[in-house]
């Protein structure tokens, strides 16, 4: 079984989160996401979410594609995840592009093209004039 892992914020969940854990999955059998945690968000991520880690870990866990949603509480995790999930691919949006490319030593690792046009923080700018 090949298993796949993606790491992210994923607030207020949108059709880009949604076409990266798609083709994410496609990669694999078994898709695991490190979820950021509020404390990880606030203190080092500098991001204030709108949903709380509960409340994004439900919708993520709802998604067909998602098989396991797991903390990410710092940015040193990944090695240790990827023993510790027997992990075989790493994948991440181009935003991160070469940002990871330590993680070859321990596994494939895989950037997808950010859809374009749709992020987070256009969803919170565009409410505000609405
Ligand atoms: N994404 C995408 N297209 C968009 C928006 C996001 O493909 N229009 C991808 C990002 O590239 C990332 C994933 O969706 O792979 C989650 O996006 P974020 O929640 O913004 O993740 P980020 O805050 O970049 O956290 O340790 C890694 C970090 O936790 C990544």
């Amino acid at each position: 079984m090949k298993r796949v892992i993606t790491y992210g914020t994923f607030d207020l969940l949108h059709y880009g989160h949604i076409n990266l854990l798609r083709r994410a999955k496609a990669l694999g059998d078994y898709l695991i996401v490190a979820l950021s945690t509020d404390e990880f968000n606030s203190e080092q991520k500098g991001k204030n979410t709108y949903f709380t880690y509960e409340e994004r870990k439900k919708l993520l866990e709802a998604i067909r594609y998602v098989d396991l949603v797991i903390p990410e509480k710092n940015w040193d995790q990944k090695v240790k995840d990827v023993q510790e999930y027997r992990v075989d691919t790493f994948v991440m949006g181009d935003d991160w592009k070469d940002k990871f490319n330590f993680l070859e030593d321990s596994c494939e690792v895989v950037y997808l093209q950010r859809t374009p046009e749709i992020s987070t923080t256009k969803i919170k700018k565009d409410l505000l004039i609405l």
